[in-house]
């Protein structure tokens, strides 16, 4: 978050919904971030946000950021019917999803962000579905950018924010942040945990501009799955056949967004 509000400057506003955030941003009209904070319902993020968008522009501030620092609980699932007609609205918000894969802060229950097979309170045999496409989803609306980024590539993290910060419209940052104890990481693991995700292709960086180009950052996978889900008590009771069907799908991601980068470089895009 420090990495996030330097980038953006002091000129900026935040929305945050019930969250782990809005714990550590504290109760309002108070907040550690040091910029306003106003905290809706889980559900409004996105509407609050147009609406704060608004008014700032009607008094003159068109250049203050509004952001939305959400839960991936508020945003792929509580929240998500707000943000899809922000976003078909094209709303000039710049919105992020701390990203860490559950509900945690009422005790890590699973969200449509989870992974498939990860353990959670409500899915103590492993969750038997994927983890929902929310970039693609996303992009799907038009929007003129949207990006994954890791709290364990910070030089990539504060370049995106900084792209993102120079566009109008709706922005869209999706960022992967471990939870030490949702995830069952050592209480120093989370970089290293948040680094391995991106290493072995479970959690690849890129963009998507206007809905269609897209750029695959970090073209290298240089550490195993196995590696990745052995740092996480989340996944200590996969079978090495679901271990390799997590490695399927991960290829035919990375396969597909490899596709889709080579396509970008076309003329018509
Ligand atoms: C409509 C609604 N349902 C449930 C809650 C209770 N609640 C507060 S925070 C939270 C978890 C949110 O999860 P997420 O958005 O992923 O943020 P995290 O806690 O993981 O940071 C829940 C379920 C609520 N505030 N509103
Ligand atoms: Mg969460």
């Amino acid at each position: 978050m420090r990495h996030i509000l330097d980038v953006l400057g002091p000129d900026t506003m935040a929305v945050i919904p019930p969250s782990c955030m809005a714990i550590i941003s504290g109760p309002q009209p108070f907040s550690s971030l040091r910029i306003p904070v106003y905290q809706p319902t889980l559900e409004s993020s996105a509407a609050a946000a147009s609406g704060l968008r608004r008014a700032l522009d009607a008094t003159g501030r068109p250049d203050t950021q509004v952001i939305v620092l959400a839960g991936d609980g508020g945003t792929y699932d509580i929240g998500f019917q707000c943000l899809s007609s922000a976003a078909e609205r094209n709303e000039n918000i710049l919105y992020f999803c701390l990203d860490n894969e559950g509900y945690m802060n009422t005790g890590a229950q699973k969200s449509s962000s989870t992974p498939q097979y990860a353990r959670t309170g409500s899915t103590p045999a492993g969750k038997l579905t994927r983890k929902k496409n929310m970039s693609a989803i996303m992009a799907a609306h038009g929007v003129p950018y949207v990006a994954t980024a890791s709290i364990g590539h910070l030089a990539d993290l504060r370049r995106k924010v900084a792209k993102a910060k120079a566009i109008r419209g709706m922005r869209f940052i999706t960022l992967l942040i471990p939870c030490l104890d949702g995830w069952g990481v050592a209480d120093d693991g989370a970089l290293t945990t948040a680094r391995h995700a991106v290493e072995s292709g479970a959690f690849p960086l890129y963009e998507i501009e206007d809905g269609r180009r897209y750029t695959l950052n970090h073209t290298e996978r240089s550490c195993t799955l196995s590696s990745y889900l052995s740092l996480q008590r989340r996944y200590r009771h996969l079978t090495a056949e679901q271990i390799d069907s997590l490695q399927a799908g991960i290829d035919e991601a990375w396969a597909d967004l490899l596709q889709r980068t080579a396509a970008s470089k076309t003329p018509a895009n």
